[in-house]
């Protein structure tokens, strides 16, 4: 072995042994990486449109970043991660209007994608807690929606359920039958608003990227 190869194998074995000092936080074992959710229209929702989000995963803490067009324009969107270890990790079919009225509520929608686990909310909580504070989630203008907020505090359950694809992003608020209003019977989330209000728009399941 001649000396430059010596040293190089000298200076990666020093490396090796520096690297647990520089890893203090997050752990080696925290999850890590990016997650990208293409988003589709609800089925029988009636909602034309699509989108795209972004979730960068560090540790505990998550960076979302979201855009998308065809919402009911000036009206606030409520918009989650959902993740239920029983769900079936994808977004809601037809099947799914178990009291075949023709739309599809969103517990109609929790066998596939769960329960809130995150709340998209512009300002504040974002825990579900904050599910339905409509006061604090994008309103769409002219039916397009941005989205972007960092630092958003997470559990190790929910990280790992987006790095490992199990997650899915629901934006809501439709207008199902196309009469320029968001109306309807009572929301089976807040019986004081109507069912077009809370029901899914555009839905994707956060797919995880490569590094
Ligand atoms: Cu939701």
């Amino acid at each position: 072995m001649n000396k430059s190869r010596r040293l190089m194998i000298g200076l990666a074995a020093a490396a090796v042994a520096a690297a647990p000092l520089a890893l203090t936080v997050p752990s080696a074992d925290a999850d890590a990486g990016d997650a990208l959710a293409n988003l589709r229209p609800v089925a029988i929702n009636g909602v034309d449109g699509g989108g795209s989000a972004l979730v960068q995963v560090h540790g505990t803490r998550i960076d979302v970043t979201m855009g998308a067009w065809g919402l009911f324009p000036d009206f606030p969107h409520a918009a989650h991660i959902h993740f239920g270890a029983q769900a079936r990790h994808e977004c809601p079919m037809a099947s799914d209007d178990t009291d075949q009225s023709g739309t599809l509520n969103t517990t109609e929608g929790a066998p596939a994608y769960g329960p809130v686990v995150v709340s998209l909310t512009k300002t504040g909580d974002t825990s579900p807690a904050s599910t339905l504070a409509i006061d604090r989630y994008d309103t769409a203008p002219g039916g397009d929606l941005t989205y972007a907020r960092g630092h958003i505090k997470v559990s190790q359950d929910v990280a790992k359920a987006i790095t490992d694809g199990y997650a899915v992003i629901v934006i809501h608020g439709a207008d199902e039958n196309h009469d320029n209003a968001i109306d309807g019977p009572a929301s089976d989330l807040a019986p004081s608003l109507p069912s077009e209000a809370t029901d899914p728009a555009l839905c994707g399941s956060l797919v995880p990227q490569q590094p």
